[in-house]
């Protein structure tokens, strides 16, 4: 008895706390600052900004709203992707096309979006393939893979694919140096042979098409990341390098024996000048070029055969090394233009570079030596400050916009807020755990959205329930509204991301498509009317003009098709409305589904193996009777007479 009357006395006091919450919430918001509140976006109401998160090894982008930290969907970039057929469509094979045949996959890196004035301009995002150097551009209209252009000469595509202050141009540096143009020569005579090719590819202010417009052959050193200037320092992009040694074996330790690397600073406008006015050399490339059109829905692939390279010391004025300690990787520029950072990743102290300094230094002709023929300018004389960082391992920098610079420690695991100009230690905040790149929605523009920060972690471990040895990746979500970091919310991630890009919502919203016109459909397979419909065989090949609308194909029997026949299902979809997509697969198909969007045509090839009577089916639950949308194709042997033909549901 004791004890029951003890449990109703617990169960009434807990009783009475919730509705003492309850009361307090609604009175006086004392619940308002809970970091559950703060991430709760109720059923059906959205997010407050988008963030592309790099997939990394996926070779992907994923887009999450933030700051519910839900996902939302991804899109396939450099890797095919089953889920919607790109990579195995017909249209979008081409897409990743490259010098070296098909391939299939890549490692995603740093995301960017478009800029107008510094700002974010919300018309694109681009990204790097690592491996096998692309990049790409995507459409924030219809969040599709756009276009992906290679780079030639590059290798492990890393300092990429940052863009300058009115999108002029992506750039894409190379990770490796490697001899330039390739050929059969022995490894350890890398040391003053290799060369590190920095790409500026100029994008179409109007339609966003790519083309290089020159690479900057540097010294065989490794360039790990990169970012533009602005304002002030508009016209100019700086590049973090290690191994200026130029070691080719045992990096781990002989790219270390330097006290410090550079941060190159490239003044791209002199450049462009030169080139201009016809500056640069001429030099036989082979890369391909991929571009989708959204009419034809149709992607294609023009393999182009030359580059403009320009040896920096033929430009002089252009180039110029700054010392900074110790093997830098992130390279990031503040929203004023005026400050540089280097994230010595071996070193506990952050390296600031003044923009203005560096100017003052080069009309001084204050020079420490040269590398290659390169301007080395002197450590002191353009040092800004250093942070005394108390963290250990720095590897990126995001601003807010107020003054302030949030850099991540991957070894320490934190993220460290500091102050530009005083350099002084703000605040600092744990992450689960060894923490790689952050972002802050506009952090590398002149506007940033200093609202959250997301630190993208490298490893999970104990944050969430464990799958096996293999854990995806955490994102942390903190509030950086106030002095003080405020962790809000752990969320997984989807393959490795490195970098992110973040704005708000409605920069993107107002320009999202729903469909895609039918009467805009030019894909020259296209059925665009309800009797379109037909089967036509050319020799082996075999041309399936179809339609689909809830919930029917049509045709939805085909007879007539032989072993060894290679057969195209040229899909269209008739609707209209936003989000009814509709999915085809044939059994034995030996590449993937197709989801075809509304007004959209896509193309799937099988090659039937085997005698029989085979069904396919809409793979996307459209409607009451998506069940009821399936049909057959007739197989019959290679030497049979049996007549073509198909149903037009009459
Ligand atoms: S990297 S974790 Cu590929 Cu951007 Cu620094
Ligand atoms: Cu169409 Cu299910």
């Amino acid at each position: 008895m004791k004890i029951y009357n003890h449990l109703i006395l617990t169960f009434g006091v807990a009783l009475m706390l919730v509705s003492c919450g309850q009361q307090n919430q609604s009175s006086n918001g004392a619940l308002s600052s809970s970091a559950a509140e703060k991430v709760y976006v109720a059923p059906g109401e959205q997010d407050e900004y988008y963030a592309f998160l790099s997939g990394g090894y996926s070779g992907n982008l994923t887009v999450y709203g933030l700051p519910s930290g839900r996902m939302f969907k991804e899109i396939p970039v450099f890797s095919q992707f089953p889920t919607s057929g790109y990579g195995y469509s017909e249209e979008t094979v081409p897409m990743l096309n490259t010098s070296h045949g098909f391939v299939p996959w890549d490692d995603a890196h740093h995301p960017d979006i478009s800029q107008t004035n510094g700002e974010l301009d919300g018309r694109w995002i681009f990204i790097n393939g690592n491996n096998t150097p692309r990049i790409a551009r995507v459409d924030l209209s219809t969040f599709e893979t756009a276009e992906i252009i290679e780079v030639p000469n590059s290798a492990g595509n890393h300092s990429s694919s940052f863009i300058t202050e009115n999108t002029e141009y992506v750039v894409a540096g190379t990770r490796f140096s490697v001899p330039v143009p390739q050929r059969d020569m022995p490894i350890n005579e890398y040391k003053g042979n290799f060369k590190g090719a920095l790409t500026f590819i100029s994008v179409d202010p109007e339609h966003g098409h790519m083309a290089i417009k020159f690479q900057l052959l540097m010294p065989g050193f490794n360039y790990d990341l990169s970012h533009p200037g602005r304002g002030k320092s508009h016209g100019w992009f700086f590049f973090t390098t290690y191994n200026t040694e130029e070691a080719n074996s045992l990096l781990e330790v002989n790219a270390s024996q330097n006290d410090k690397d550079f941060i190159a600073a490239i003044n791209w406008k002199k450049i462009e000048e030169y080139v201009n006015n016809g500056g640069g050399t001429k030099m036989p490339a082979n890369y391909a070029h991929n571009v989708y059109d959204e009419h034809s829905h149709t992607g294609t692939s023009t393999m182009r055969n030359e580059v403009l390279t320009v040896d920096p010391t033929k430009v002089p004025g252009a180039v110029y090394f700054l010392p900074t300690p110790k093997s830098p990787h992130g390279c990031d520029v503040d929203p004023t233009g005026q400050y540089i950072i280097g994230n010595g990743k071996l070193s506990a102290d952050l390296t600031v570079h003044s923009f203005d300094k560096m100017i003052a230094a080069i009309e001084g002709q204050k020079f420490d030596g040269e590398a290659y023929g390169i301007p080395i300018l002197k450590f002191e004389d353009v040092l800004a400050g250093q942070v005394k960082s108390g963290g250990l391992g720095p590897l990126h920098t995001e601003f807010d916009g107020k003054g302030n610079a949030y850099t991540t420690f991957f070894i320490s695991s934190e993220v460290v807020k500091w102050q530009l100009g005083t350099w002084e230690v703000i605040d600092r905040k744990p992450t689960y755990y060894s923490v790689g790149h952050l972002m802050i929605p506009g952090g590398n523009s002149r506007k940033p959205f200093g609202k959250y920060v997301v630190a993208m972690n490298k490893i999970t471990k104990d944050r969430y329930l464990p799958t096996g040895p293999e854990m995806e990746h955490s994102a942390q979500l903190y509030d950086i509204s106030g002095d003080k970091m405020e962790l809000l919310y752990d969320f997984p991630t989807h393959g490795e991301p490195h970098y992110a890009a973040g704005c708000p919502a409605e920069l993107l919203t107002s320009n999202s498509k729903k469909i895609y016109r039918l009467d805009e459909n030019r894909h020259p397979y296209a059925v665009t009317s309800a009797d379109g419909s037909k089967v036509v065989r050319d020799g082996n090949e075999v041309h399936v003009y179809m339609s689909t609308i809830r919930s029917h194909f049509t045709p939805d029997n085909i007879e007539g098709i032989k072993v060894g026949d290679k057969v195209y299902f040229h899909i269209t979809n008739h609707e209209q409305d936003f989000d009814v997509p509709h999915g085809f697969a044939i059994l034995g198909q030996n590449s993937s589904e197709l989801l075809v969007m509304p007004g959209q045509t896509k193309t799937s090839v099988w090659e039937p193996k085997q005698v029989g009577v085979w069904p396919f089916y809409c793979t996307d639950f459209c409607s009451a009777l998506h069940q009821e949308m399936q049909g057959y194709v007739r197989v019959s042997p290679a030497n049979s007479n049996t007549e073509l033909k198909w149903s037009l549901g009459e």
